[in-house]
């Protein structure tokens, strides 16, 4: 098995994580896709990391896609749990992490791709507001709780800490942890667990 990916993606990161706790060998393929001849579109046509490739060739995207194909692979540590409500929760709080990922991710790619005259402080505005929202919303669902659901480490769980990694790493300036003081310290906790220290944000 092929993951096309990066090191600091917070999409690879999250499919990664599953890797590592459900103890899946696969082979990792880093690939910028901000580089003119990146071959990315060979496997997504949609241009983007992380694409798994399985055994037979196939090209399976996106992240979340890819996570439930992983979890389903192996009774390994289950992180997703298998129907009804608590399923649809789990998903939900992956939905919300993503989105405040997308969110950022849009907000910083208007500074890094358009030259000044041409950025919009509303559109970054909006972007940005999404993420504050989004930080509140995991804050109140975590609350003083161990994991985000399910009273047990779940995707959700790695979903929000990829994207709460992911604002450390690329908005070192935006301080999100001092208004929410549980969320700080979930990220905390789960940057102690192998599977986190493994693929810690970094620049290729
Ligand atoms: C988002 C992946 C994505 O935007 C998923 O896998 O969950 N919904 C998708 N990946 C970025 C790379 S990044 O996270 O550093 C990407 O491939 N961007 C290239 C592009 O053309 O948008």
């Amino acid at each position: 098995m092929e993951l096309i990916g990066s090191l600091a993606s917070p999409y690879v990161r999250k499919v990664r994580i599953v890797l590592s706790e459900k103890k899946i060998d696969y082979k990792l393929t880093i690939e910028d896709v901000w580089a003119p001849d990146n071959k990315v579109h060979e496997y997504n046509p949609l241009g983007k990391i992380p694409c798994l490739i399985m055994e037979d060739g196939g090209a399976v995207f996106d992240s979340r896609v890819i996570v439930e194909y992983l979890d389903g692979l192996t009774p390994v540590h289950k992180l997703i749990p298998a129907s009804g409500r608590a399923r649809t929760e789990v998903k939900t709080w992956e939905a919300l992490a993503d989105g405040l990922t997308d969110a950022a991710f849009l907000a910083r790619a208007e500074v890094l791709q358009r030259p000044e005259h041409e950025r919009s402080p509303k559109w970054i505005e909006r972007q940005m507001t999404k993420v504050e929202r989004a930080l509140v919303m995991m804050s109140q669902g975590l609350g003083d709780k161990a994991w985000c659901c399910e009273g047990k480490y779940t995707l959700a769980d790695v979903a929000v800490g990829c994207a709460l990694g992911w604002l450390e790493f690329r908005f070192p300036q935006l301080d999100w942890r001092s208004p929410h003081v549980n969320l700080a310290r979930h990220l905390d906790k789960l940057k102690q667990r192998p599977s986190f220290i493994d693929t810690a944000p970094r620049l290729a």
